[in-house]
């Protein structure tokens, strides 16, 4: 495993001592949200490739096909751990289980949970969890806030569905959440949601480091590029081309599929402008806001930070989809990049390239 300690104390400019005083002065007198760390019970299940903190786009709990409510009993941990940006190059993140996004959650309107939020006794900074699907002060801010190797819960109903961020909301929320502290709650309508081949599960989120993109070594996180809202790399999962055969590979389908995209976005500053390179979303919600009628044959869709987007893609051709954020200089200079490849046949009745 990494060397948590390191990476984390290198990277921030605060000392533990300082910032421990003020989250809790800060945290009561803002009243953020929490933040949360997890290890969803049965459904937590999310890995993180070795020594990257990129999440298994593909480990995504099963949909939901029971028509009544349930208890769910689902723990976060808050990780610090230094680990693998780019080939040659590190960063201490702050994950919730070792993985950025944090393990998506899935629950059906109605159900109950009881969430509970660990600290690695290993981390050197406060967590708390907010979760945006959840009627509650601060989202659970305050009921979860837990020092290094603390522990805490809460209980919440879910009233409402759609696809919801969690995310970290110390007092110095923006920089975990940077770091990689955010993950998604998806909240399934009563009747479920259509069946579809495949769903994958992305997160994007911005670093601002001292160091310009691609400099090798252990990078140093920047406020003063945080407050300008300059960062060096835009991500995927936490790594430059993370999702790409470059990275720890591609996402993989067949021809003739639909697939469903889950996507978060943590930021903590920059909005998404979310698009798939040779296809459209058929059907999407924007927002993940599954009360809503979707909408067909969207090309860009804006997606803010704080939020989520559910898209539905057809896959009528063999060919590599790439999932970029379409303010392009931050997929060919930041870093940000998820490919599809599309097994299957040509169809030139379809697309071919002329003479
Ligand atoms: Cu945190």
């Amino acid at each position: 495993m990494m060397n948590r300690e390191d990476g984390i104390a290198l990277a921030g400019s605060v000392s533990r001592r300082n910032f421990l005083g003020a989250a809790s002065a800060g945290a009561l007198l803002l009243g953020v949200s929490g933040a949360v760390a997890a290890r969803a019970g049965a459904q937590a299940g999310g890995t993180a490739h070795a020594a990257t903190v990129v999440a298994d786009p593909t480990a995504i709990p099963a949909p939901i096909r029971r028509r009544h409510s349930v208890h769910h009993d689902i723990t976060l941990e808050a990780k610090e751990v230094r680990a693998k940006l780019a080939d040659g190059t590190e960063f201490g993140f702050m994950t919730w289980n070792g993985q950025i996004p944090g393990p998506m959650i899935r629950v059906r309107v109605g159900d109950t949970v009881t969430l509970n939020v660990r600290s690695s006794a290993g981390n050197m900074r406060p967590h708390c969890v907010d979760v945006h699907a959840v009627y509650g002060s601060g989202g659970g801010a305050m009921a979860t806030i837990v020092p290094p190797g603390g522990k805490a819960s809460m209980f919440f109903k879910c009233l409402y569905p759609g696809a919801f961020i969690y995310h970290c909301a110390v007092p110095n929320l923006d920089e975990h959440i940077s770091r990689g502290m955010f993950g998604m709650m998806l909240v399934e309508p009563e009747e479920g949601l259509a069946p579809v081949e495949r769903e994958f599960y992305i997160g994007q989120h911005e670093l601002y480091t001292r160091e310009p993109f691609g400099t090798a070594g252990l990078l140093h996180f920047d406020y003063a590029a945080m407050v300008h809202e300059q960062p060096n790399f835009v991500l995927f999962n936490g790594m430059v081309q993370g999702l790409t055969a470059a990275g720890v590979g591609a996402l993989r389908a067949k021809v003739g599929e639909t697939v469903r995209v889950f996507m978060v976005n943590g930021g903590p500053n920059l909005s998404s402008s979310f698009h798939p390179i040779g296809n459209v979303w058929s059907r999407c919600w924007p927002q993940g806001a599954l009360a809503n009628p979707p909408v067909a044959y969207i090309q860009t869709q804006p997606v803010p930070p704080g939020s989520c987007f559910i898209g539905e893609m057809r896959l009528p051709l063999a060919e590599t989809v790439k999932l970029v954020d379409h303010a392009l200089s931050r997929v060919a200079r930041q870093g940000l990049l998820a490919e599809i490849d599309v097994e299957g046949a040509a169809d030139p009745g379809l697309f071919h390239k002329m003479a």
